[in-house]
């Protein structure tokens, strides 16, 4: 997609490069930074502590405009504590809703939405780089009960 990637050393705190990253991005002018907090589980007290750390040190380089969270819409029930407990450690702003490509139609989006307070912003309809979408909420109330 010809984005920039900022790295940093094995075992590095993700913190540091994520403010590395922010850093770079408002050196050169970037319009947008995304941080991808790979891999993190919300079950890993550790990882949830750690993005925390991550939110409030790059705070300190930039405002953040939006914490999104990426939902699996295959998950279905799961996504809700998955959810909350991210909603304790960051303010989320909204949340993507990938895989709608598939049969799942990704209904528990409703109680995420009433739990979190946040709309859904993007959905996933595939692999490709153009596979990430506005969400249009009347496509999707349709798909859903149709
Ligand atoms: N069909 C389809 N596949 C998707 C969609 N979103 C992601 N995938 C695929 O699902 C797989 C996992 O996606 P990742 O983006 O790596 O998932 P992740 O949550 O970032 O995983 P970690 O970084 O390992 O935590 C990849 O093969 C993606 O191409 C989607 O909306 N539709
Ligand atoms: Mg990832």
């Amino acid at each position: 997609m010809g984005a920039e990637v900022v790295r940093g050393n094995e075992g590095a705190d993700p913190a540091s490069v994520a403010f590395d990253a922010v850093d770079e991005g408002v050196k050169a002018g970037a319009d947008v930074v995304v941080i991808d907090t790979a891999g993190r589980l919300h079950t890993k007290t550790g990882l949830m502590d750690e993005l925390g750390k991550v939110k409030r040190v790059v705070e300190k380089r930039a405002a953040v405009d939006e914490v999104l969270l990426v939902l699996d819409a295959t998950i279905g029930q799961n996504s809700l504590p998955q959810a909350k407990v991210f909603a304790e450690v960051v303010d989320i702003t909204g949340v993507v809703l990938t895989k709608l490509d598939g049969t799942a139609k990704g209904g528990i989006v409703f109680r995420v939405q009433q739990e979190l307070g946040v709309p859904v912003k993007l959905v996933g309809l595939g692999e490709g780089p153009d596979d990430l979408a506005p969400f249009e909420p009347a496509a999707f109330v349709d798909a859903l009960l149709g």
